[in-house]
């Protein structure tokens, strides 16, 4: 890590350096150094084939940013003695942010105002953006959120897979080949639905709250790209719907959660209810099945291909994951708002 450190002009003998946060992709860590803290971070070069790219999305958003309204905040790296975002070194690319002062991130969301807090943080960040031209971003990854993709890619992994794992997923494969209705209607939606800036990963840990518990700002912008509003509302729901993560392994404690529901609308909406079309709008409710969908679809697949994208703690995690999913599915398809 000297190497890395060094760039910035601090000396491994004068840092503490302690794994910070849960991210599944890339690894993150809390740095102090002269009694000053920042947030050290691998990017996964694996996953994100060009890292360049992400640092130059982030410095073309607070550059804009910082002119259109200097008021917000965005948390963009700091910069080496030399002045660049990222460093490259033998372990792998690496960058720093600034920590925000009295800010805290939360796992679970247990209240549904820390729900309408990070949805407004969220749909303020794309409002923001709406005179961006979401073109001039890079692709950081490419077809990310593109479900037939997605779900071009399951039908391989059924041909190519893990046998044995394929043969004992009958019953979820079979639950995910009953609602590709739900990919089909992604593909008729397109054409209505907006390109703008979207995060893309919009899990209750990558909003920056204050001590009040008020939304600060959203952080993990390595997959800001054009997109779908969907993805962002979507996410949400897939994370603050229920009072379990994805994580959980006792699907008896999967529920949707209304009063969520409505915080989820009522935030996103305060910031971008003048934004949407109507046409958007009557896909708000979609948008939930989408990423549900999605994430089922992607850990499945995962577990078929043997783990090789997210990896395993234990033996069927990404299969446990996928049951999870496809349960928060059923749940939110049975579930009528309001
Ligand atoms: C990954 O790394 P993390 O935890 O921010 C994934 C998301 C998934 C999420 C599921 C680049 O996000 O798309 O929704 O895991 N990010 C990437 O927990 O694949
Ligand atoms: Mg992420």
């Amino acid at each position: 890590m000297q190497d890395v450190l060094s760039q910035y002009g601090f000396s491994e003998s004068d840092c503490s350096i302690q794994p910070l946060g849960n991210g599944l992709i890339n690894s993150t860590w809390l740095l102090e150094s002269a009694g000053k803290k920042y947030v050290l971070q691998k990017i996964n070069h694996t996953i994100f084939g060009s890292p360049g790219d992400i640092a130059y999305n982030i410095r073309l958003l607070a550059d804009h940013l910082s002119h259109a309204h200097p008021d917000y905040l965005f948390v963009s790296p700091i910069r080496t003695l030399k002045g660049d975002d990222l460093v490259s070194s033998a372990e792998g690319f690496f960058r720093i942010f600034p920590f925000i002062n009295n800010s805290h991130t939360i796992d679970v969301v247990e209240e549904p105002e820390q729900a309408y807090e990070a949805a407004k943080q969220f749909g303020k960040f794309t409002r923001l953006l709406s005179g961006f031209d979401a073109g001039q971003l890079k692709i950081t990854l490419p077809d990310f959120h593109n479900l037939g993709l997605r779900y071009r890619q399951f039908e391989e992994a059924l041909l190519n897979g893990n046998a044995g794992r394929i043969k004992e997923s009958a019953i979820l494969i079979d639950f995910i080949k009953a609602n590709k209705n739900i990919v089909d209607e992604f593909e008729r939606s397109k054409a209505n639905l907006k390109i703008r800036c979207i995060h893309h990963d919009t899990k209750i840990s990558n909003v920056l709250f204050d001590e009040a518990g008020k939304g600060l700002c959203v952080i993990d912008l390595d997959t800001i790209m054009p997109g779908y509003f969907i993805s962002d509302v979507g996410d949400m729901m897939r994370t603050y719907l229920s009072p379990v993560s994805e994580e959980e392994k006792d699907l008896s404690k999967i529920r949707v959660r209304n009063e969520y529901y409505e915080a989820i609308e009522q935030g996103y909406l305060s910031e971008m209810g003048e934004e949407l079309t109507s046409i958007e709008k009557s896909f708000f409710h979609y948008s939930g099945k989408f990423m549900i969908y999605m994430q089922a679809l992607r850990f499945l697949t995962d577990h078929l291909n043997n783990d090789k994208y997210y990896g395993a703690k234990y033996e069927g995690h990404n299969f446990s994951r996928a049951g999870n999913q496809a349960t928060l599915l059923q749940r939110l398809m049975e579930f009528n708002p309001g």
